[in-house]
């Protein structure tokens, strides 16, 4: 058992190796380091500093490598920065465990996609990593996103209060270590979300020269519509996100299926980065989380969200202030579109599904456009005791965008059956074909989902 001394001073080394590492040392052949722990001597005459290391066996090699010829350096400037009487002698061992950590990871993310293939309906038996789970991987970002390379932020088209409030958040987060990182979006920022500090870092123009990419809230390089090209450039790829859908494909991937908004995610990476949760980011972080969780009603609205919106109230996020804003703001067009489409309201399956359309002609009529539909899904949940809500709005007469929501059934599932994708209880997909057959063809494989669950 090492001593209280023992561990503290480890910890201590840990920290100013981390730092030194991260900012002395110009080996091009330095990977992306994690220190793990470094555990002392009991006369503190030796350290040995654990690593991890990101990325193919060569890159591990080359990064030991480097790290063996930085000893010397990296003692040092240690020898500058604390105070130990002598300080210990160094020998870096790569820490396997983070390795297979990664390994594992991966496995289980493969085996969800799969799982998400099959179409399997997903609920309480879902295989959830508990958070511990990803301190390492979070850690890893942290690191990345503290070496300062040229980054980008991609959020998914289409953004929703979650993409916008993640990307807006770290982009804030990452400015106190004097990076300017914009928010690559294809789609401009929805009026409702205006009020979000620094909006105008959303843009759909791409530096010219950027290394990293963090992608936040999007299933796949499709839902970044027309920036999808971005990820393919960028040197380093990092992707945060919850969707059931998502089957990686960042050199990073922190993908955790159980968060309720990226949000979440993103509030873990910003603590880990050391950055200072500022009252502009708690005002991000949350309408994410309050976006996500329907303003915290939905079924992902966990003690874990209620804490973290807590938190971020604390730090000066102001609950009510949001609410009025994201919710209390849809225009005269908006109104008569969710008028349109409660007037044509229609049930199937017993009453079990409530659906409704919006056709070319309620957009012309209500001087509509498709970012009025916000939240008029929601309102078909006003009908009692029906399981599964479905909105059809045209994209043309001849193609339509689905939206889904269940407590009943598992709409990702469905939604990937017509190429879509999304959540358990909340999903969509756009199907081409006249009205009458694709809502007959998606409100089949609805009633089969429902028979199947009898
Ligand atoms: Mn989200």
């Amino acid at each position: 058992m090492p001593t209280r001394r023992q561990m503290r001073v480890g910890h201590l080394l840990q920290q100013e190796i981390s730092d030194i590492i991260r900012t002395a040392v110009r080996d091009p052949d330095l990977g992306f380091v994690t220190i793990t722990e470094v555990e002392v001597s009991g006369d503190l005459a030796r350290a040995r500093v654990h690593v991890g290391v990101m990325g193919e066996d060569s890159d591990v090699r080359n990064t030991m490598k480097a790290l063996g010829r930085a000893r010397g350096l990296v003692r040092s400037e240690l020898a500058q920065r604390v105070h130990l009487k002598r300080i210990p002698s160094l020998v870096f061992e790569l820490d396997e465990t983070a390795r297979e950590a990664q390994r594992i990871e991966s496995l289980i993310n493969q085996f969800e996609s799969e799982q998400a293939q099959l179409g399997r309906p997903s609920g309480e038996n879902d295989q959830q990593l508990p958070a511990a789970d990803y301190q390492l991987v979070i850690a890893q970002i942290a690191e990345l996103l503290n070496a300062r390379r040229p980054t980008v932020i991609l959020i998914h088209h289409h953004p929703d209060g979650d993409a916008v409030g993640s990307g807006l958040a770290l982009s804030l987060a990452l400015e106190q270590s004097g990076q300017f990182v914009p928010v690559l979006c294809a789609d401009p920022v929805p009026a409702r979300y205006h009020f979000l500090p620094e909006t105008d870092r959303v843009t759909s123009v791409v530096p010219d020269d950027f290394d990293v990419a963090v992608v936040l809230d999007a299933g796949d390089c499709q839902q970044l519509g027309e920036l999808a090209g971005i990820v393919e450039q960028a040197s380093v790829v990092v992707w945060i996100d919850h969707h059931r859908t998502n089957q990686g494909g960042g050199d990073v991937d922190y993908l955790d299926t159980g968060a309720a908004a990226t949000a979440l995610q993103v509030y873990r990476v910003i603590s880990a980065l050391g950055a200072q949760i500022d009252e502009r980011i708690a005002t991000c972080l949350y309408c994410g989380l309050a976006t996500d969780t329907g303003f915290f009603t939905y079924e992902n609205t966990s003690a874990d969200v209620l804490i973290a919106a807590g938190e971020l109230v604390q730090a000066g996020a102001d609950p009510w202030g949001i609410a009025t804003e994201v919710q209390n703001r849809i225009g005269p067009a908006a109104a008569r579109l969710r008028g349109r489409a409660l007037a044509c309201l229609a049930t199937a399956a017993n009453g079990r599904i409530v659906h409704a359309a919006l056709t070319p002609r309620d957009f012309t009529v209500a001087g509509a456009s498709q970012e009025d539909t916000e939240g008029i899904i929601d309102l078909l949940k006003l009908v009692a005791d029906s399981g599964v809500q479905v909105l059809f709005k045209a994209i043309s007469h001849n193609h339509w965008r689905v939206s889904l929501r269940s407590s009943a059934v598992d709409v990702a599932a469905i939604a990937e059956a017509f190429g879509g994708g999304g959540h358990v209880p909340a999903a969509g997909c756009s199907v081409p074909g006249a009205l009458p057959e694709v809502r007959a063809k998606v409100i089949q494989a609805i009633e089969d989902a429902l028979d199947r669950k009898r």
